[in-house]
């Protein structure tokens, strides 16, 4: 029976990766005065890791030798810049929920379903997207950031989830948009429905119960599985 439905948020409640958290890091870095700028298609490879932080030092490591090593306290104080200028996209109502998310949300609730989020943006960026598109107090539990020290693809963020609700993990359902995300909730043991965008649509999403283009009217998305065309 299904009792909670647990949702991803970046990619998958909204596109927030390409003009939400790259443009708000990309401000952070000319706040900060260096001259690191993420475009788009570098962003794209820097997706493979999750959290903002890990990805700054990710990106130091693989693309800038040339960068002396940072101190954590740095990396966490230019990460908090990031935040706010993210939050500030936010506000402006920039970065709007994908198709059909607040018809499910919404439908969910109305039949007793159980949300959750789980996610590994941090914190204040989750709350700022709900509260300028749905309501935080609809999710029993809103999992996010540091709250477990392994990031997606480590199933740690979905077994908090379920401990937190005491479910089982065949009495859920998780909306992912990515590989690392479609692993983690699957290494616990949950069945995932992946909803696709331009930075995940090529990750082989073979393991998942359904691969969707986006969660809108069903005459309108398609089912990758069943080679549709993608549109
Ligand atoms: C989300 C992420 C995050 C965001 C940035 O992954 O990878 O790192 O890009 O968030 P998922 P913060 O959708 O799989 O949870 O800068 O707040 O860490
Ligand atoms: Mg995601």
């Amino acid at each position: 029976e299904l009792r909670a439905l647990i949702f991803d948020v970046d990619g998958t409640l909204a596109d927030t990766e390409r003009d939400g958290h790259r443009i708000a890091f990309n401000r952070a870095f000319a706040e900060a005065g260096l001259d690191w700028d993420w475009s788009a298609e570098l962003y794209g490879d820097l997706l493979s890791v999750a959290g903002g932080k890990e990805r700054i030092r990710f990106y130091l490591d693989k693309y800038r030798p040339d960068v002396p090593s940072l101190e954590d306290s740095f990396i966490a104080e230019l990460h908090a810049t990031k935040t706010k200028h993210y939050r500030e996209l936010l506000a402006l109502g920039e970065i709007p929920l994908r198709p059909g998310v607040k018809r499910l949300i919404s439908e969910a609730r109305a039949e007793g379903i159980r949300l959750a989020i789980a996610t590994t943006s941090a914190l204040p960026n989750v709350t700022a997207l709900l509260e300028n598109n749905l309501d935080p107090s609809w999710f029993e539990i809103i999992a996010a950031g540091d709250i477990v020290p392994a990031k997606k693809p480590a199933p740690d963020i979905y077994h908090y989830v379920l401990k937190q609700m005491n479910l089982q993990p065949h009495d859920c359902l998780v909306l992912e948009d990515s590989l690392h995300g479609m692993q983690a909730a699957i290494g616990a043991g949950l069945p995932t429905v992946v909803t696709v965008n331009d930075y995940t649509k090529e990750q082989d999403f073979s393991k998942a119960l359904l691969v969707l283009s986006h969660l809108g009217e069903p005459e309108l998305a398609c089912t990758i599985l069943a080679g549709d065309a993608f549109d």
